[in-house]
């Protein structure tokens, strides 16, 4: 029996890490799971110009951010990890996490590494799969791509008391200076074969507030995050979602489906203990809820039967129809987002790689308002390829659309993304930021009421003066204390102060 200790960052539900404690535990080993830092959204950001490793949005006209970049780790904090590891003593570090954390990692691994030299870390998920080179400066081994069976392999060379995993699929290694790549296995077809996430209380630990927690005293049994597959049916430049099938075409030549999907029983097998261990809400977070009818058909019949609770998921109009959005409403669907991005039909083509016109979005808007669901609109801004011109296009569609709040995320780039390809290409200037400032909080203003519309076509026809942005916030002023009233609204019922729950976005949407 192997131990296994899993580590992610800022990420409470962390799906990937505990799917694979699952496949270890299933193996009769034993796997505990460590929460360095609690994930935090939404607090507003002080120093605009100050660097930030994280997403930075804007919502009712204010800048806002999360996890380190609000909620910084101490040294405390990591000398209490170090603590808690070698309390543990695992026979192997199991590291998960992004790019963001690829050179913050660093400082924390080797912090641990001093308490444990012997134990070998392996780090894996998106940051590692993308930039091994980066984290071979401080782990042992990466894992490209899906996990599960380099979790079963590394256990068997443990239990043969082995701690070279150089023979492992999907493994990459330094040796002699030169990185090693592993030949990898294609992903597994058969979802259904997985084990379900890993939401065990026992073996989990959150390290925040200078303190440390174990499982019963952070769990969160009120909100339940499940994904029914895996993949995205989309390829939006700027995200990684829809990369897995190129990285693996790209590195090993394996083809396999954009997305893949677990059988609506499987499914739903898994939400009835959520809803046994006290579930109120179900997010279904895949990036674009299944489209496929026979599917959705079985799964909704299925869940109106056996859950009947209220949830969210991700709908788009190239997916979802009139009909299926009945049988979304009546299976319990209540909240949704709707990612727009832009209304610039050349940036969001040429750019963004995205399909849906702007007329699309506008009656799929409409037909959520009709439906009586629950939603808020995505925009991109602070995209060097946007010109004044595009900006406008955005404003000018924005103030067509029926009012609902928006969130304006300033455009991330992450390695291997195709648009920081282009970017490297093209080397675009864009636009001053205060420009992308103004724009966005006129955004903000163009969804938010019909009054604040108003105001914000008279200042965006008077152009971007000094300050201006800055006036403007006050009119959200009303809407930031209702914002405060409705998180801790959410945060008695649900443990969280999230507002893509029930009630929590505006309601009644006129158009
Ligand atoms: C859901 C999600 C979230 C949720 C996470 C909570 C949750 N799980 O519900 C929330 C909303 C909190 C979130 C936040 C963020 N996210 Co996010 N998120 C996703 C999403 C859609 C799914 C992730 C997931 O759970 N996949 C399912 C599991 C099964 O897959 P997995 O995690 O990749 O794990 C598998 C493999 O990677 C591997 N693996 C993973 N870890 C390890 C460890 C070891 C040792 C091994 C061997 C293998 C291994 O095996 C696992 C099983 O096969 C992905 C896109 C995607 N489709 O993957 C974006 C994504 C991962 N997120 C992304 C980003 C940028 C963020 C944020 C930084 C954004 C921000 N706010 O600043 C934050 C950071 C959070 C953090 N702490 O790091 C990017 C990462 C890009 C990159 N290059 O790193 C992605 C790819 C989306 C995108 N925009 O491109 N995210």
């Amino acid at each position: 029996m192997a131990k296994f200790t899993f580590l992610t960052f800022y990420d409470n539900i962390c799906l990937g890490p505990r799917i694979l404690s699952a496949v270890a535990k299933k193996e009769g080993h034993q796997s505990n799971l460590i929460l360095f830092k609690n994930e935090c959204g939404g607090s507003f950001v002080k120093d605009s110009k100050k660097k930030f490793v994280n997403y930075q949005y804007f919502q009712y006209g204010y800048l806002r951010s999360g996890h380190y970049d609000m909620n910084p780790w101490s040294t405390y904090e990591v000398g209490l990890l170090q603590q808690l590891l070698t309390q543990l003593a695992p026979d192997v570090i199991c590291l998960s996490t992004r790019s963001f954390w690829t050179s913050l990692g660093k400082n924390i691994i080797d912090v641990v590494r001093n308490g444990l030299p012997d134990t070998p870390i392996v780090a894996g998920g998106w940051g590692p799969s993308l930039e091994p080179e980066k984290y071979l400066e401080y782990c042992d081994y990466v894992c490209f791509g899906e996990g599960e069976q380099a979790i079963l392999e590394i256990g068997k060379a443990i239990d043969s008391n082995s701690n070279d995993f150089s023979h492992i699929n999907n493994l990459i290694y330094k040796k002699k200076g030169k990185l090693i790549f592993n030949e990898s296995i294609k992903p597994v077809d058969n979802l259904d074969l997985m084990p379900f996430p890993d939401f065990d209380i026992s073996g989990k630990f959150l390290i925040d507030d200078n303190a440390q927690k174990t499982g019963s005293e952070f769990h969160n049994e009120k909100i339940y995050d499940i994904f029914v597959g895996r993949g995205c049916p989309l390829n939006c430049s700027y995200c990684m979602s829809g990369q897995w099938n190129s990285l693996y075409k790209i590195n090993h030549n394996h083809k396999f489906p954009k997305t893949r999907l677990r059988s609506p029983e499987n499914c739903i097998k898994e939400l009835e203990i959520a809803k046994s261990k006290g579930a109120l809400f179900i997010r279904i977070k895949d990036e674009v809820f299944p489209a496929k009818k026979s599917w959705v058909s079985i799964f909704l019949d299925l869940y109106k039967k056996r859950i009947d609770l209220p949830f969210f998921a991700y709908l788009r109009p190239e997916f979802h129809k009139s009909q299926m959005l009945e049988q979304l409403v009546i299976a319990g669907l209540k909240t949704t987002g709707l990612g727009i991005q832009t209304g610039s039909d050349i940036i969001r083509k040429e750019i963004y790689n995205r399909k849906c016109p702007n007329d699309k979005v506008m009656a799929f808007a409409r037909e959520l308002v009709d439906k009586n669901i629950e939603f808020h609109y995505d925009i991109l801004c602070y995209s060097p390829f946007e010109t004044l011109d595009n900006l406008k296009d955005t404003f000018t569609f924005l103030c067509t659309l029926p009012i609902c709040e928006l969130k304006v995320f300033k455009l991330a780039f992450f390695p291997g993304a195709p648009i920081s390809e282009m970017i490297k290409k093209a080397n675009p200037v864009g636009e001053k930021d205060s420009v992308y400032f103004f724009y966005s909080v006129l955004y903000c203003l163009a969804t938010h009421s019909y009054f604040t519309r108003s105001v914000a076509k008279f200042m965006e026809k008077l152009g971007p003066f000094y300050g201006s942005a800055k006036i403007l916030q006050v009119l959200f002023w009303p809407a930031l204390f209702k914002e405060k009233q409705k998180r801790n609204q959410a945060k008695k019922k649900y443990k969280v102060s999230s507002l893509i729950l029930p009630g929590m976005q505006k309601k009644n949407h006129q158009y």
